[in-house]
């Protein structure tokens, strides 16, 4: 067979590469050895041939001008931008010197590696890296930033990142698409939502936001940010009080729904309806309709869970399916995330063995921090696959820690990022239609091989190659810092411990291109959970100190101004991919600020104004967009913005860098703003 790479002319099978539940199947056309245009493939199962607008346009980002094209070696000060071309050779061996170095005197501990899912293939972001760093015996870093907070409190439900099949979601009668803007971030769970609305189903849409998702539903409901469980509660209240529960499932399914029949007395409508802002008849409207429908779906976001009690706020939408027997009906049930399913060995892509003593872990929310504050302190910071400057919070922070003239840092990326600027070299990245990956959605079942279908560009390298190249540079002889990629996947795949990926073998996936995992419905069978039931009452919680049931605590105190500050991400741009190319942002216009009519009359604003948003962790300058999209009291914005010469658009200046009630989560939406005309 001729791989990809050799034909310079055709149309090639690829995946989405982008941190996107869909992880769409794509069609790569390919002229003359360069990329002319992408589409969706439709013999993906699931994404049939759709993709969104942003990755239609992905070829303007491939061969963006701005695209890095070679090492390079700061010349101005941190923060400005200036550079110097180098060689991969220099670039290597500085960064080989400098750490060597910095371990004699300081241990190996002064580096920090950062990273993310820029690109979701399972080699480039949890392979080398990983390997490398615990060769080198670095800190860690606690990978905190996007679902930590919601898949901890899933998990105390059901056991783990474990719902519904998207697939059979098509069957459903209801649909509560919940904290989630899923016509901007999981588009075929829309498509899938048609399907259903065809055949009778009635779509909801729980959010603080009345965004392109709201407008979509047959039913919008506005909530005060942070009241999710509340309002959940209020449902359980009425479903057991109207005996609208399924009492055999609750016995033979669950653990406590005598406790949490109890408990959830004292959340009467009228009690939940002044925490949540939701009117009395509507709660038990939605109550009535969610207890008399069946299949009924509901789609938890990752929104609802970036607040102070993020946590607790999925664990408790997440109780509501049992409440009325839903996990034993097709389509019926909740995805919060399905990344359980189809998990690979990662010990045996990890290699966690190889770090010969525990190290110390910062938490990736807590950058800032961790750069100001920690003793000894982080000499040395590797990003890659990540855009600190832009996506972590408390962003003037996480700037003062880059800037420190003392700090040795790496960034490996496409495009000079915010963070690339700080850097003391930078290293130019292949984009994925350039590597060898495995990918593995965490909504539908399928898994995906991505073979190169275009050569390297200009010196770009892939992150494996450049952890390869570190660890020879470093003088590390051990075999799995030389595992090349298809050994690496093999590995990964090889995984006994998860029967869904029985069969599974690269082989297949080269020859077939879709596989999808042996998954089997959740129920009948035995959860992960100590009881092997689903837990409305969880015992570990009780041990870790949390309320062992469902229950609503309010956010935590940030202050007396007088807007709650809800950043989301927005259409085309990918968290802050996309922000730097002139397509997707022509696209986006401009960020703008979302405020109700009535509060923007009191401060003499109207849409198109340019408002500073403040507080005392920093500013940002948005458009104003005015009307009655968003509750009083209550400021949204959309996407993760560069700054512009002049224009102050790094939402996260705001941001609260406190850690959500489960898995040291972000709580990007829990901070408060002061709004004023300029
Ligand atoms: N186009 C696009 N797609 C994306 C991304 C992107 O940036 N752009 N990012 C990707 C990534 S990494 C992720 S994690 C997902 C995130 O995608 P989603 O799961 O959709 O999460 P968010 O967009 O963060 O927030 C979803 C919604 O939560 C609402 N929200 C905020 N606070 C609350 C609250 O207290 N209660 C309720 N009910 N709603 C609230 C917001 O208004 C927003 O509409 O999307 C992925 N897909
Ligand atoms: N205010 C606010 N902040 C947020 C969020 C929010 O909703 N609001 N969402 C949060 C969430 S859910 C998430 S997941 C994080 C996401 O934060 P990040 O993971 O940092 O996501 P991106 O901003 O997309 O940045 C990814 C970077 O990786 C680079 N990259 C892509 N492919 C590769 C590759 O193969 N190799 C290398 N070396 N680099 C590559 C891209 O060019 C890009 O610069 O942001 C969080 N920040
Ligand atoms: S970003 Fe999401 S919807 Fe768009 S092509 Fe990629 S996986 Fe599909
Ligand atoms: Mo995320």
């Amino acid at each position: 067979m001729t791989s990809i790479i050799n034909q310079p002319s055709g149309v090639f099978p690829s995946v989405c590469s982008l941190d996107c539940p869909d992880q769409c199947g794509l069609l790569i056309h390919k002229e003359a050895g360069k990329i002319t245009k992408i589409e969706g493939d439709p013999n993906h199962p699931v994404t049939e041939g759709a993709i969104c607008n942003k990755v239609r346009n992905m070829t303007e980002r491939i061969y963006d001008p701005k695209r890095l094209r070679y090492p390079m070696k700061r010349t101005g000060k941190k923060g400005e931008g200036e550079f110097a071309r180098i060689s991969w050779e220099e670039a290597i061996g500085t960064i080989a010197s400098r750490w060597k170095t910095l371990i004699a005197s300081e241990g190996a501990e002064a580096i920090l590696p950062y990273s993310f899912y820029g690109n979701m293939g399972i080699i480039g972001t949890e392979g080398m890296g990983r390997r490398f760093f615990n060769r080198l015996g670095a800190s860690r870093l606690q990978y905190t930033i996007c679902e930590a907070a919601g898949s901890e409190g899933y998990g105390y439900t059901m056991g783990g990142s474990f719902g519904t099949d998207p697939e059979d979601t098509v069957n459903a009668k209801l649909i509560i698409m919940w904290g989630i803007n899923a016509v901007s971030t999981n588009m075929h769970q829309v498509m899938l939502a048609e399907k259903a609305r065809k055949n009778g189903a009635q779509i909801i849409v729980i959010d603080v936001h009345k965004n392109q998702t709201g407008r979509w539903a047959d039913w919008f409901i506005p909530l005060k940010p942070g009241t999710d469980s509340a309002l959940a509660l209020g449902m359980m209240h009425i479903l057991f009080a109207e005996q609208l529960v399924d009492e055999e499932f609750l016995r033979e399914y669950t653990v406590g729904h005598e406790e949490l029949r109890q408990h959830v007395r004292q959340y009467d409508p009228a009690v939940v309806s002044a925490i949540t802002g939701v009117p009395q008849d509507d709660l038990y409207r939605l109550a009535r309709l969610y207890g008399q429908t069946s299949p009924s779906f509901i789609r938890i976001g990752n929104g609802l869970q970036h607040h102070d009690n993020g946590g607790m706020n999925v664990r408790t939408i997440s109780c509501l399916p049992a409440l009325t027997g839903q996990w034993l009906k097709r389509g019926g049930g909740a995805i919060k995330g399905n990344g359980g399913y189809l998990s690979h060995n990662s010990a045996a892509l990890e290699r966690p063995d190889l770090l010969k003593k525990k190290t110390r872990r910062f938490n990736m929310n807590l950058l800032g921090q961790t750069l100001m504050d920690t003793e000894p302190p982080v000499r040395s910071l590797y990003v890659y696959n990540s855009n600190p400057a832009i996506v972590a919070p408390h962003a003037n922070k996480v700037r003062q820690g880059l800037e420190r003239e003392d700090l040795f840092t790496v960034v490996h990326d496409l495009f000079l990022t915010e963070t690339a600027k700080y850097a003391d070299i930078v290293l130019p990245a292949t984009s994925s239609f350039e590597n060898t990956d495995l990918y593995h959605s965490y909504w539908h079942h399928y898994l995906q091989i991505q073979q190169p279908v275009v050569e390297p560009y200009e010196e770009s390298r892939s992150n494996t190659d450049v952890f390869r190249m570190l660890a020879e540079a470093m003088g590390f002889a051990e075999q799995p810092l030389q595992d090349t990629d298809e050994e690496m996947i093999r590995q990964a795949l090889d995984n006994p411990s998860n029967p869904s990926l029985e069969g599974i073998t690269y082989e297949l996936l080269a020859e077939r291109q879709y596989a999808k995992g042996r998954t089997k419905p959740l129920l009948p069978g035995k959860l992960r959970t100590p009881s092997g039931k689903i837990e409305l009452y969880s015992a570990i919680m009780e041990r870790r100190g949390y309320p062992p049931l469902p229950t609503y605590t309010p956010l935590a105190e940030d202050g007396d101004l007088p807007f709650l500050f809800i950043p989301a991400p927005n259409h085309n741009f990918l968290n802050s991919t996309f922000a730097l190319n002139e397509k997707h942002i022509r696209l986006e216009k401009t960020p703008r600020l979302h405020m109700n009519a009535a509060d923007a009359a009191e401060r003499g604003i109207a849409s198109g104004d340019t408002v500073r948003i403040s507080n005392g962790r920093g500013e940002c300058e948005l458009t104003a967009a005015v009307g009655e999209d968003v509750l009083p009291g209550v400021v949204v914005s959309q996407g993760l913005w560069a700054d512009v010469p002049g224009g102050k658009r790094t939402v996260n200046a705001l941001t609260p860098d406190r850690i959500a009630d489960m898995g040291g989560g972000a709580v990007f939406f829990s901070g408060r703003v002061q709004v004023e005309r300029i």
